[in-house]
């Protein structure tokens, strides 16, 4: 498939090292794809549902102990500690091969290695560029089809490169205690080996999209971020884009494909789905941030998916995808999870495969079991998705889970600002990595889990970002879906009542909204969130909008505390910018 000799010596030490009975080039074609999913019902790898509910559509259950992104054992591994910084954890290049090596030795003996070449981004993009994943897993190299640009036209981009991103990994014994995704940001390598689940093992996703890619981004001038990317179609048929960080399981996916009430769809307003998950930005020619969804699938949280709350991201789910730790339902063959409807089956398969009741009182579904669906099945996707410029962006939003302390939306002064209020974030934790859930943590731009590099360095290129975009800049945002009551109640119905932010926030790139200054920045009066055609009243709005100055103080000692820790990489600019909210708070 491919003369590149880079690819092809890399290749054979790899299969020395890993010891394959065989080895399979991935052509993309779906007669191969399809020999795969025969091959893995015949292991049961794959359960094949419903074909005429469900067409092309398969179930996986993983191993029970590998559910989620394991954040303590992914490890930045570079010659200085520096470089990763403190949010990361760091392991000595070298010791990290030698470590690595010895879980590599014969771990794909009696398997078949299977060589998946891929491209992030449409394929001769000046944003996309390609990978190559080795993988003992048919399960992986299934997930990467939909997720990612798979095949021959990925090693015709590349010719002979030599740049490509190095993926290897190896479900090999499945041992928790021996698990690591160690990334090499110098040498563009990810080596991935005993998990099969996720963003630990496809890895185009966290692992080369943003944890490499935003290397590259310091490197080359450009940014890989965790970020949704939303095109808003106003009555006239303008498209704006804004791009959305929230951290994981907070919501990128359903803002993503958010579907209007009917209140905005009469009054022709139209949402369009670039990505979901993640985004790579550049300056374009005419000096605008433009914006690429490298992905071509969704791997999303399925719990909570519902023609109510999600109605694109259910859609898209109804062919060629593939499900994973969801209930079985025995009756009709078909798949169920918490909240996609009152009627949970009688006769069903928890997501560990055991004899299941929604009477038991135990969910069903895994809390991150998810979906692996094709963009191109999702009903609202852009019709700028393949588009090799990307699109233009007009603000970028940032948010999380916060009981209390951040208000619905509030916008930041200027670039610099909004910086600040990326670098600031804070988020309680949920099943999207392995760990405590609902703890509140510093999540900056919603990457603490993925950025490549040293934090502090990041936010210095994001402000030399700003400085070239300059007047071009787009506006910055936070929002909040999660403020609660004192029940504990979200107060704000989110889903497609999101819009109604989203609405005041291009309000404000149009310069046709209020800005009201406070200390943290610019907020709307009551009257600019339109509450028409909703239950919510106007005491709950101002509730929602409301600031607690004592947990604001509270809040500025954590941000310090949190950016002393970084040693001096955190720019001045930020630490100015918290004097200035220090001040404001009196
Ligand atoms: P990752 O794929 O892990 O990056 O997650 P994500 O950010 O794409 O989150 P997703 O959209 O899958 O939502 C995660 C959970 O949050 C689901 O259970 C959703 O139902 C819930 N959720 C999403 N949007 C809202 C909202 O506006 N309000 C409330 N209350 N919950 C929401
Ligand atoms: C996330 O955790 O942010 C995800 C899922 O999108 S995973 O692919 O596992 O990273
Ligand atoms: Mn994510």
């Amino acid at each position: 498939m491919t003369k590149n000799q880079n690819l092809l010596s890399w290749i054979d030490e790899m299969t020395k090292l890993t010891s394959p009975d065989k080895v399979v080039w991935i052509t993309g074609e779906e007669s191969q794809l399809e020999e795969l999913r025969k091959m893995a019902c015949e292991s049961g790898e794959l359960i094949k549902l419903n074909q005429e509910k469900l067409p092309g559509c398969y179930l996986h259950r993983s191993h029970i102990n590998d559910v989620a992104r394991v954040e303590e054992r992914t490890l930045i591994c570079t010659k200085e500690k520096q470089h990763a910084g403190p949010t990361n954890n760091w392991m000595e290049k070298d010791a990290a091969y030698a470590m690595m090596k010895e879980l590599f030795k014969g771990s794909m003996k009696g398997r078949t290695m299977y060589i998946i070449p891929f491209s992030m981004g449409p394929e001769g993009s000046k944003f996309a560029k390609v990978g190559i994943e080795l993988t003992d897993s048919a399960y992986v190299v299934l997930n990467m089809a939909i997720m990612t640009r798979v095949g021959q036209k990925a090693l015709d981009s590349l010719g002979d490169s030599n740049d490509f991103v190095r993926g290897l990994h190896s479900i090999a014994k499945l041992d928790p205690e021996h698990r690591y995704i160690c990334h090499f940001p110098d040498d563009n390598a990810i080596w991935s080996v005993n998990s099969g689940y996720g963003g630990n093992a496809l890895l185009g996703k966290k692992c080369f999209a943003l944890r490499i890619a935003s290397t590259q981004g310091q490197r080359e001038g450009w940014l890989a971020e965790h970020m949704l990317i939303l095109g808003i179609e106003n009555p006239k048929g303008e498209v704006k884009y804004v791009a959305a960080a929230f951290p994981s399981a907070c919501g990128k996916t359903n803002l993503a494909m958010l579907r209007p009430n009917e209140y905005y769809s009469s009054k022709g307003y139209k949402f369009w789905t670039v990505g979901d998950d993640i985004a790579w930005l550049r300056i374009g020619d005419d000096g605008r941030l433009w914006a690429i969804n490298p992905e071509a699938g969704f791997f999303g949280v399925a719990p909570g998916t519902s023609e109510e709350r999600n109605p694109n991201g259910l859609a898209a789910t109804q062919k060629g995808t593939i499900f994973t730790n969801v209930v079985h339902n025995l009756d009709d063959n078909t798949i169920w999870w918490e909240r996609l409807d009152n009627n949970p089956p009688k006769n069903a398969l928890n997501w560990k495969g055991e004899k299941w009741n929604s009477d038991e009182g135990t969910s069903g579904a895994h809390p991150n079991s998810r979906f692996t669906a094709s963009a191109r099945n999702c009903p609202c996707i852009s019709k700028e998705f393949d588009n090799p410029n990307g699109v233009p962006i007009s603000a970028i939003v940032f948010g999380g889970r916060r009981a209390k302390t951040a208000p619905l939306v509030y916008g930041a002064r200027d670039w610099q600002h909004g910086v600040f209020l990326g670098s600031i974030m804070a988020s309680e934790t949920t099943a999207a990595a392995a760990g405590e859930v609902g703890k509140v943590r510093r999540d900056p731009m919603a990457m603490l889990p993925f950025c490549g590099y040293n934090m502090g360095d990041y936010f210095t290129h994001w402000l030399e970002i700003g400085k070239k975009l300059g007047d071009k800049a787009p506006l910055v945002f936070n929002v909040n879906w999660f403020r609660t009551d004192e029940k504990g109640d979200f107060v704000w119905p989110g889903y497609g009542e999101n819009a109604r932010v989203l609405k005041y926030i291009l309000n404000c790139v149009e310069g046709d909204a209020h800005k009201v200054d406070e200390c943290i920045g610019f907020m709307p009066t009551s009257d600019d969130i339109d509450l028409e055609g909703m239950d919510l009243t106007k005491d709950d709005l101002d509730f929602l909008l409301s600031l607690d100055k004592d947990l604001w103080r509270e809040e500025t000692e954590g941000i310090k505390a949190f950016y002393d820790m970084f040693e001096g990489t955190i720019p001045k600019e930020l630490y100015e910018e918290l004097d200035i909210l220090k001040k404001k708070l009196g």
